[in-house]
């Protein structure tokens, strides 16, 4: 099982070419396209809300380990940029710049267009990625990123593996009420095994809900490694006291106060104490103030673009969480630059 966000500017052929790798599923601000190879299946997640929607980009890479920024081939846009910045500061993603709509443009163009990328990715987690020109109409180059999607989903399965081990978390993206079933959730296992049966927690309300089964593309399984998008049945809870990005887990850390170590964007604004920011935890998001700020173990009052530093935030609702996880600040009336800092938690 492999996921991967198709990410990208607006009008770039992100759900032309969704549709051209995998069969529509669930639909919301992000919609689910599957592809089924032997015993793989491909969960591709179109962000289609953005850019209007931050928080559509923001799930569709927290959603993935593997991300295909669409690049038109008209050219590079501040879109682009701003989703260059987010998988960079959420760092540790696989992916592969898609050059889409290849027909309209001629070879020259084409290899220009993924220099300009290589320059403005260097010294990003990003500057390694491959591009690879495509075109859904001609179908040139669809093979090519179907091989490298297939590889690259081999390499995350080996990652996944090794969280097999751990406490089994779900991180839930949808979810409703299914007439004679009930409660069902759509969602990723983040790490560990879940099995049906298994007694977790719904967090950050710590509400106790079982696994009554699971479902992978339509078919029963007794348990969902790491890396596997599930459909679960629960006892014990019901639909309305989901919302999007809550944990089904043994434990989770739940708190609106929260210390981050943070590097901001080079991009942004400088951060202030007292700023009312966004915070994207996971697939949880919500409005959130800066309470204080220190660089180098003093109190400051702003830390400038690019720099790293210590945030305490106080969030307007509890948020799960695990050491593990990231975090992003972002300022949502920003038109130019919305991504302000990547983060990690500070227990
Ligand atoms: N010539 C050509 N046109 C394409 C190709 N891919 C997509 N298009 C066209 O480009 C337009 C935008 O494609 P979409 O797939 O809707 O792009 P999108 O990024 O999902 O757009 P939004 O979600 O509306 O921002 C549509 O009219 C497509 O038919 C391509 O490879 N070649
Ligand atoms: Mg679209």
């Amino acid at each position: 099982m492999a996921n991967i966000s198709i990410i990208g500017s607006e009008k770039s052929g992100r759900t032309t070419l969704a549709g051209k790798l995998g069969k529509k599923g669930t639909e919301s601000d992000i919609t689910l396209y599957n592809f089924v190879k032997g015993d793989s299946i491909y969960a591709f997640v179109d962000s289609n809300g953005y850019p209007a929607s931050l928080k559509s980009l923001i799930n569709a890479i927290n959603l993935s380990d593997i991300a295909l920024v669409c690049i038109p081939s008209t050219g590079l846009n501040a879109q682009v940029g701003e989703c260059i910045v987010a998988l960079d500061l959420l760092g540790n993603k696989r992916g592969i710049f898609v050059i889409t709509m290849s027909d309209r443009s001629n070879p020259v163009a084409l290899s220009e267009l993924s220099e300009k990328i290589k320059a403005i990715t260097k010294g990003t987690n990003l500057e390694k990625w491959e591009s690879i020109a495509v075109s859904t109409t001609t179908f040139e180059g669809i093979e090519t990123l179907k091989e490298k999607i297939f590889s690259l989903g081999e390499e995350t399965k080996k990652e996944n593996a090794a969280l097999d081990g751990l406490p089994p978390r779900v991180m839930v993206d949808h979810f409703f009420n299914v007439t004679g079933i009930g409660c069902v959730v759509l969602g990723v296992v983040a790490q560990g095994t879940i099995k049906v049966h298994d007694s977790l927690a719904l967090f950050p309300t710590n509400r106790p809900a079982e696994i009554r089964s699971i479902q992978s593309n339509d078919v029963d399984l007794k348990s969902a490694p790491a890396g596997t998008r599930v459909g679960l049945a629960l006892k014990g809870v019901q639909s309305k006291e989901f919302d999007r990005g809550y944990m089904l887990s043994q434990k989770e850390e739940t708190a609106s106060k929260i210390n981050l170590k943070c590097r901001l964007s080079k991009f942004t604004q400088p951060l202030g104490v007292g700023d009312a920011v966004h915070l994207f935890a996971g697939l949880q998001d919500m409005p959130a103030t800066i309470s204080s700020i220190t660089m180098g173990g003093k109190d400051v009052t702003q830390a400038p673009p690019g720099s790293e530093c210590s945030v305490a935030l106080a969030a307007q609702k509890d948020i799960a969480y695990s050491k593990s996880d990231r975090f992003l600040i972002a300022q949502l009336n920003n038109p130019k630059q919305r991504l302000v800092a990547g983060c990690e938690v500070v227990v």
